[in-house]
């Protein structure tokens, strides 16, 4: 039949037809689009005992329309993530019941009893205390599990030529890794924002410094990656008294450089400091860049007697997560500066009464990282660029 964009009332039909729920008269469809690229629909029974979420890739950037085409492939790379952290961490993202690649959509749990890590914090609440702890572990273990620490020499270069992403990485290549510190159509930011945006485009010691993590970005082939692990793309939790945390939307996932993922992370901590301190609502923000580290490297290190290449000695170990750590801080920095002054901004920013004076700071912070990512070495050390004097 082919690839057919699906709407709203063709979910229960579609459904059926991938025999996911017989009963079409008992579904109940709406459209929860929320992030830049791709639809979500959420079926439920009328008596609400049963629910699954649709999520399909259209032919564009779905923010944009259909003037930034983009090929809906990249939901085959959302699968393929989803199928390596299932053998990992299947408790740490969605259980999937079936992709379909003709349609290019996912049929996955329905995850709306959590609620999106950024839309929390943006409302005022806390981390508490395993959420960063658990995304820490997630990149350990899926970053591990695919890596030549992890994997079979041949296994490993089948899963490299397989995760090939070229069009969404090129959309981190410029969107993140470049347009920001050049003129682009793409670029905005608040008037109050201006000088700063002209300097960082005129700063070639930055310019070169994010040219470096751009090349990393390109060639590193640590391991399969989330890709954009941002707060969006986390949900939270209570189930049945127990703390939940899951990592979705890995559309962007390719291999590349451990960093990446971690650095997102923490970026997107530190900016939803900077809202915390802006509004008086600072609690436990300060703390998630550690634990999230922390996290990562006690469970790599948990990881590591299981490796399969002995050659890589304990020795090695420490330099791979010294390298990790910095290269961290970098795309840690480079992802606070593209949300301000590139072409997606973060809400945390976005919606308080003044963004200037918060965005400034973050500004600061990112470059800091990028440049100085190097003597930084320690998450006191970060902690003193972060903390206002
Ligand atoms: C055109 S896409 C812009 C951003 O949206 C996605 O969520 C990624 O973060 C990407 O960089
Ligand atoms: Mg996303």
């Amino acid at each position: 039949m082919g690839y057919r964009i699906l709407e709203t009332d063709d979910i229960p039909g579609y459904l059926r037809e991938r025999g996911h729920w017989d009963d079409v008269s008992d579904i109940r469809v709406r459209e929860v689009s929320d992030g830049n690229m791709n639809r979500v629909f959420l079926a439920s029974s009328a008596d609400g005992t049963r629910s699954l979420a649709v999520k399909q890739a259209l032919p564009w950037v779905r923010v944009a329309g259909p003037s930034w085409p983009m090929s809906p492939d990249r939901a085959d790379a959302e699968a393929r993530a989803y199928d390596q952290v299932a053998k990992v961490a299947p408790d740490k993202i969605p259980a999937i019941h079936g992709y379909d690649p003709e349609n290019h959509a996912l049929v996955m749990e329905d995850m709306s009893d959590l609620e999106v890590l950024r839309t929390r914090l943006n409302e005022g609440e806390p981390y508490g205390p395993h959420t960063s702890a658990r995304i820490g572990e997630f990149v350990a273990q899926f970053s591990f599990a695919t890596s030549d620490f992890g994997m079979p020499s041949a296994e490993r270069k089948a899963l490299i030529a397989a995760s090939v992403s070229p069009e969404l990485c090129k959309i981190t290549e410029d969107v993140v890794l470049s347009e920001p510190y050049s003129e682009h159509e793409h670029n905005h930011w608040h008037e109050g924002l201006a000088d700063l945006a002209a300097s960082f485009r005129a700063d070639t010691r930055l310019r070169t410094e994010v040219a470096d993590l751009r090349h990393t970005f390109m060639t590193s082939a640590q391991a399969l990656l989330h890709g954009d692990l941002h707060t969006g793309s986390v949900m939270v939790g209570e189930r049945e008294g127990a703390h939940v945390v899951r990592v979705f939307d890995p559309e962007f996932s390719f291999v590349g450089p451990v960093g990446y993922d971690l650095g997102l992370y923490w970026a997107n901590t530190l900016v939803s400091e900077e809202r915390a301190r802006a509004l008086g609502t600072l609690s436990d923000h300060g703390d998630q860049l550690r634990l999230s580290w922390e996290a990562f490297e006690t469970e790599f290190r948990r990881l590591w007697p299981t490796r399969v290449d002995t050659f890589f000695d304990d020795a090695y170990l420490d330099r791979f997560l010294r390298r990790v750590w910095t290269e961290s801080l970098g795309y840690a920095g480079t992802e606070i500066i593209r949300r301000i002054i590139g072409f997606a901004h973060l809400t945390d920013l976005t919606t308080l009464p003044d963004p200037v004076p918060a965005s400034r700071r973050a500004l600061a912070i990112g470059r800091e990282l990028i440049v100085r990512r190097d003597e930084l070495d320690t998450s006191n050390a970060v902690r003193a660029v972060v903390q206002p004097t």
